[in-house]
């Protein structure tokens, strides 16, 4: 990139900071718990958020980010779960989200009452981790499908996360993937990490996932 080109980029990625630090002392007041959840496509982060209409659908917002398509904010709508779906293909299709984004779909909504504001990162472990989106709480959700070694493919969506929630643990009998491993792996790349090991499928771990959101909420 020219000289130019860097000093553009900083200036953007300032703005962005600036917004997001805006963002997160603006929910700290309203007591919202914001968590932004960054994954591969199909990890299950949609499904998760379905899991958690029955114990949290009244506190819940969601934003879902997604290049094309509403598809994932019509699932949760139907389960009236309050959505706001941006897509990034009609302004050149952008890979992530960025806090100025938040900002102005938060502006359009009605968040009374909201405890937890939930937004579904567009999906892939590479450009989401380098914005700050001005959430609490960055997770990493990775299935145990994708195997033992995306941690150290992918380090910069594990050292800006907070958590990182392993996701279709009701599959590691069919695959030859160790979660013992797995979880060493995200360890070594990030050794604050919080872990949760979820099933949406078997329901096992969901109490650990709705703990999570409480505990960090207060
Ligand atoms: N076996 C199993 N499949 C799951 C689980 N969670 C999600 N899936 C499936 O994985 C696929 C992708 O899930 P989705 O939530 O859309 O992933 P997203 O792209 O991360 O939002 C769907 O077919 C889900 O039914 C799980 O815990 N176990
Ligand atoms: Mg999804």
């Amino acid at each position: 990139m020219s000289k130019k080109g860097i000093k553009v980029m900083k200036k953007i990625l300032n703005i962005n900071d600036r917004i997001a630090s805006e963002l997160r002392s603006e929910l700290d007041k309203k007591g919202v718990f914001f968590i932004n959840m960054m994954s591969s496509p199909g990890s299950g982060k949609t499904t998760l958020i379905e899991k958690s209409a029955d114990k949290y659908k009244d506190e819940l917002f969601v934003i879902e980010g997604d290049i094309q398509t509403t598809l994932d904010s019509e699932r949760l709508s139907k389960l009236g779960i309050r959505v706001y779906q941006i897509n990034t293909g009609p302004f050149g299709g952008d890979c992530h989200l960025e806090a100025g984004w938040i900002r102005s779909a938060l502006d359009e909504s009605d968040i009374s009452n909201v405890k937890y504001l939930i937004v579904e990162n567009i999906g892939n472990l590479v450009c989401p981790a380098e914005f700050d989106i001005g959430a609490h709480s960055n997770a990493v959700v990775l299935s145990v499908t994708e195997g033992e070694d995306k941690p150290f493919k992918y380090p910069l969506a594990f050292r800006s996360s907070r958590l990182c929630i392993i996701t279709k643990t009701d599959l590691l009998p069919h695959l030859n993937v160790s979660i013992e491993n797995l979880k060493k792996n995200v360890l070594k790349v990030n050794p604050q990490m919080e872990i949760i090991e979820v099933s949406s499928k078997t329901g096992s771990g969901l109490p650990g996932w709705f703990e999570y959101l409480q505990r960090n909420r207060r």
